[in-house]
């Protein structure tokens, strides 16, 4: 994939991301099977240049939370202990190799803390600092606490085994990566031209998360530059979706149509690089996940997509000063926006409609 144009005359700030997606892991399968292929998406990535590379949602474990566990030692399996993943003894080993190959990795979890509260997380490692410089917890847990009562129903019980993140979304700038970006003592007057010369600026979101145009606002308005997201998308769970009646193939083309749909809108409206990886395949030889991971760009367009739902690393070199037309022009959110209009957005949780028509 070709390095996709600035169109301006600021000097181009290349990166090359990868997004690694990862096809079926069973409920049974080897921990260490899995974080063999982990290793070896990361040394593709390696392979054409990478150097950050985003694996999916949970990506240790299957997708657990579609089952009921009532086996607690079963359950506990699929967690990570301890303030630190990278020295965990399922995924050690994936952050060791990037360290080695200088690579940035996010990489996301099911973590436990040390005081026993479960959260669906998401870290980036930085191989420039050898450690983790942001922990993301998901904000928007899909599903359900109780599984359906239907026998058969396919269940998203994320919200009975995980909390909600309370930390919200704070973009981070992500060092090492750029040659000569601008740094605090070199801009000591906080002069405004420093914007857009910093080095970039990156979001997490978790699956679920990139639904809500809140988040990517959030970000939007940090200066993000490139939001990255890591998910578990069924094809198939009619009671999630309330849509009892449709074929498992019109099931599987509106996950598709929707995932898209929400990375290249927000992604266009925040004029910033995304990149999300899939966890996808036919998990248990029973239940379907979408690939889709893709790359997209600050005007919406998709730069490159998976072709499987298998393990696939999905590459390209962005420029990053491709996001300042946006960000300048329409979606200048200091010129245009009307935060006196907003109020109803953080003082409404749900939908208030207007007063009904009298007679
Ligand atoms: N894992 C996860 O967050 N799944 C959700 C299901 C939401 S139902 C529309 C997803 O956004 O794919």
């Amino acid at each position: 994939m070709g390095t996709v144009a600035a169109g301006r005359e600021a000097p181009a700030r290349l990166l090359k991301v990868a997004a690694a997606q990862v096809g079926a892991v069973h409920r049974w399968t080897d921990r260490a099977d899995t974080l063999r292929r982990l290793i070896s998406l990361l040394e593709d990535a390696a392979g054409r240049g990478a150097q950050l590379v985003l694996f999916p949602e949970l990506t240790l474990t299957t997708f657990f939370p579609r089952y009921l566990i009532a086996d607690e030692k079963e359950l506990a399996s699929f967690f990570e202990y301890g303030e630190d993943v990278t020295r965990s003894a399922n995924a050690g080993k994936l952050f060791q190799r990037a360290d080695e190959l200088r690579i940035d990795i996010c990489v996301g979890y099911a973590e436990r803390t040390p005081d026993g509260h479960s959260y669906n997380t998401c870290v980036y490692f930085s191989a420039n600092e050898h450690t983790v410089i942001m922990k993301y917890r998901k904000s928007h847990l899909p599903g359900t606490k109780e599984p359906y009562k239907e026998p058969g129903a396919i269940n998203q019980l994320e919200k009975r085994y995980f909390e909600e993140g309370q930390e919200g979304f704070s973009a981070f700038r992500v060092p090492g990566m750029l040659n000569g970006t601008m740094k605090k003592s070199s801009n000591s007057d906080g002069d405004i031209s420093a914007v857009g010369k910093g080095d970039p600026i990156v979001g997490i979101l978790i699956c679920n998360d990139r639904r809500w145009s809140e988040a990517w606002r959030v970000y939007g308005l940090q200066g993000a530059e490139l939001i990255l997201c890591g998910y578990n998308t069924t094809a198939w769970a009619p009671h999630l979706h309330g849509k009892h009646n449709q074929s498992r193939e019109q099931s599987k083309a509106d996950a598709y149509f929707y995932h898209k749909l929400v990375m290249q809108s927000n992604s266009y409206t925040n004029s910033c690089f995304s990149v999300c990886a899939a966890r996808c395949g036919l998990d248990d030889n029973e239940f379907p996940l979408i690939g889709g991971s893709c790359i997209v760009g600050p005007n919406g367009r998709i730069i490159a997509e998976a072709q499987t739902e298998e393990d696939e690393v999905i590459f390209a070199e962005i420029d990053l000063t491709g996001c300042r037309p946006g960000k300048e022009t329409t979606f200048n959110f200091g010129k245009h926006r009307r935060t006196e209009l907003y109020r109803m957005l953080v003082d409404e949780k749900g939908v208030v409609e207007p007063d009904l028509l009298s007679d």
